[in-house]
């Protein structure tokens, strides 16, 4: 039996993955009016990626029998002073939501609530990468500097980028 403070903990989950959604759909709605169509597609599949987190949490409490609590998404950042100012948002990001799921996690080991335990670590291991991921990122971005060739190519690269269902039927 899932605990009511797990309900909303995990209902605080899908508002975050979905404010994710958010932010990074307003990254990519930037980069992309900047002209970096690249970072732009990176960034909107990131957007997907959260949403798709955000509703597998919703699958996962229906079927412990639990209503998921709904609640009003904050409007995200509409513009950054530069593409190196939004990465270092993206790792910051990706850190604070870190601290949410390893929050959830404990709470689950207290609660001895070895469903949700399970469950969650897979958003613990897909943290792991998508730190790396936005770190990776902002480290590339730094080297490029103000060389527009290597932003260019850092564009086109992102370019490339394809959504993946994470949670395939
Ligand atoms: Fe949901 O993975 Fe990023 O935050």
């Amino acid at each position: 039996m899932i605990s009511e403070k797990m309900v909303k903990a995990l209902s605080d989950q899908v508002n975050a993955e979905l404010y994710s959604a958010y932010l990074y759909l307003a990254m990519s709605a930037y980069a992309d009016s900047a002209e970096f169509k690249g970072i732009a597609n990176w960034l909107n599949v990131q957007a997907r990626e959260e949403q798709a987190h955000g509703t597998h949490i919703v699958k996962h409490l229906l079927e412990r029998g639990a209503v998921p609590v709904f609640a009003e998404i904050k409007a995200p950042q509409a513009s950054w002073g530069s593409i190196a100012e939004l990465f270092d948002m993206v790792a910051a990001h990706e850190k604070h939501v870190t601290g949410l799921i390893n929050k959830i996690a404990d709470l689950a080991l207290e609660e001895k609530d070895h469903a949700t335990y399970n469950f969650i670590l897979w958003y613990v291991n897909e943290q792991v990468e998508e730190e790396a991921n936005a770190e990776e990122l902002v480290a590339r971005v730094k080297l490029a500097g103000d060389h527009s060739g290597l932003i260019c190519h850092l564009d086109n690269t992102l370019g490339a980028r394809e959504f993946k269902d994470p949670f395939p039927d």
